[in-house]
């Protein structure tokens, strides 16, 4: 039954089920999930390789409290899917799906960001929110964990479109947030602009000014370090996990994958820890530029993508010493095969199949530092942690976003801003914490080294605990 997952990279499963030991509590959770939504692969797999971690842990917990504990964790406590009608600049009308999966509020607030994409479904928003559940746990906030957006595809849209769209969007969604109850931010496709309709549409429906969204406009309660903090937090997770390896990224060599808020921040970060970044890309291909993106250069990246919304094509057009690669089927990426010490993906869900992990291990790759979430098939990861190379799993490595977005909850509830420096030290301190955290939890209940199993299993008890306080719900 485990194999069903597999739709995602089928020749891949032999090696897979080869040497993997499953658990019959662990396989009965996992059976049920698939034939409740046969056709939730993305979700299957986020619960399968949870699982796979569980089954480290799940002989040594007594069945009655922990195990039922995992069998209610893995449904949604609610979820929500309405219509969003609009009306485009042809004043033609059009319809789009929003979703929000209200995951687990064990330890706060629903929290998690807004998805517009095309490919946004059910199974995508619901492997999102199981995710998030574990990773704000790791982040030692109280926040719960859920997820949200819409089919929506907001390229090429004009700002009064992606407007009225938020709008609508908000119109429904507005009755079931609120501060206290389920706190939204962004993700792909939601940024700054998207931020600020939807909140302006909640005050205009709620009479009320609050910290219902996070990642707002700095004037009207944002938090300074949310748009660096996912990508900043990822290099001082990668940059922790390097030093008790006793390596460094200075002078390193880094791969990094996507051209939005997550890869532009991890490459301005990089760059200050004098390591050397060779690599973007957006859905169309990717550009590959020996001499380094520069600060300069990333200015030009930053103008490109959020201001003019071009492709990222257009690098190779402006620095003639950089290559450029359209994007073709679904092999092996390309940019996964530039020999390289460091790799971030930072642009979606399993952009690193199989052949791409044999690539990057053939190359000699020291460490994945999983800036998107689930950027990697569960072979990839296996292959990783065979091979021995350091991999940061999403689920820490990029916590530092939803992190500073509890930051920016707690300066909007005391109504009071931090600077720069006091948000970008709390956030160091939590990438730091987070770290402690996963590798103590791989060496106790894993092997050294293994936090994929470390973040799972940290993020886990902490959830489980407060559901078994709360009378198992
Ligand atoms: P953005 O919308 O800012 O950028 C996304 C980037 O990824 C773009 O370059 C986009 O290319 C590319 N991309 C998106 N979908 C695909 C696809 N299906 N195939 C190839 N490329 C794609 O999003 P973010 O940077 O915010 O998010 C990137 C990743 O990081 C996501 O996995 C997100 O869930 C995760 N993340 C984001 C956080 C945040 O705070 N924003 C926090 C934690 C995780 P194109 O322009 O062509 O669409
Ligand atoms: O995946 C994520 O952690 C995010 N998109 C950020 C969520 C948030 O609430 O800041």
């Amino acid at each position: 039954m485990r194999e069903n997952f597999l739709i995602v990279a089928d020749k891949a499963k032999d090696y897979l089920l080869k040497e993997t030991k499953v658990n019959q509590i662990t396989e009965k959770i996992y059976q049920h999930v698939c034939q409740l939504d046969p056709d939730q692969k993305e979700f299957q797999q986020a619960v399968y390789t949870f699982l796979l971690s569980m089954d480290k842990i799940v002989d040594e917990l007594p069945e009655v409290t922990y195990h039922k504990v995992i069998e209610r964790m893995v449904e949604p406590e609610r979820v929500i899917i309405f219509r969003v009608p609009w009306i485009d600049d042809e004043g033609q009308l059009q319809i789009n799906r929003g979703f929000r999966v209200q995951q687990s509020s064990a330890l706060g607030p629903y929290k998690g960001g807004l998805r517009l994409h095309p490919s946004v479904n059910l199974s995508i928003m619901k492997f999102l929110a199981f995710e998030q559940v574990f990773k704000n746990s790791l982040t030692g906030l109280p926040m719960g964990g859920g997820k949200g957006g819409s089919d929506f595809n907001p390229k090429g849209k004009s700002d009064a479109e992606v407007m009225r769209f938020c709008q609508s969007f908000m119109s429904e969604l507005f009755r079931h947030i609120g501060p206290d109850t389920d706190v939204p931010a962004g993700d792909i496709g939601v940024g700054a602009r998207e931020v600020g309709f939807l909140f302006g549409q909640y005050k205009r429906l709620t009479n009320s000014f609050t910290g219902v969204l996070t990642g707002k406009g700095q004037s009207f309660g944002g938090s300074l370090i949310r748009p660096e903090a996912t990508g900043y937090g990822l290099v001082y997770i990668s940059n922790e996990i390097l030093k008790g390896e006793g390596k460094t990224l200075e002078g390193k060599t880094c791969l990094v994958s996507g051209s939005g808020n997550v890869a532009q921040y991890t490459v301005e970060k990089l760059n200050s820890f004098g390591a050397k970044v060779v690599t973007l890309s957006d859905s169309s291909g990717m550009i590959y530029d020996e001499e380094g993106i520069t600060a300069e250069k990333l200015e030009y990246v930053k103008q490109l993508k959020n201001v003019k919304r071009g492709r990222i094509r257009e690098y190779s057009e402006k620095y003639k010493g950089a290559t450029y690669i359209p994007r073709s089927g679904n092999g092996a990426n390309p940019l996964w095969d530039i020999k390289a010490d460091y790799a971030f993906p930072c642009a979606t869900q399993n952009e690193i199949n199989l052949e791409d992990a044999n690539n990057l291990v053939k190359n000699g790759i020291k460490l994945i530092g999983e800036g998107a979430n689930m950027p990697c098939v569960a072979e990839a990861e296996k292959l990783f942690l065979e091979k021995g190379v350091l991999l940061a799993p999403a689920k820490a490595a990029n916590a530092g976003g939803v992190a500073v977005s509890g930051l920016e909850m707690s300066q909007n509830s005391m109504r009071l801003k931090w600077t720069r420096e006091e948000v970008d030290s709390k956030l160091q301190g939590i990438m730091k914490g987070i770290y402690d955290n996963i590798s103590a939890a791989a060496d106790k209940y894993s092997e050294h080294n293994n936090f994929v199993d470390g973040a799972n299993i940290a993020g886990f008890l902490k959830v489980a605990d407060a559901m078994i306080a709360q009378g198992y719900v």
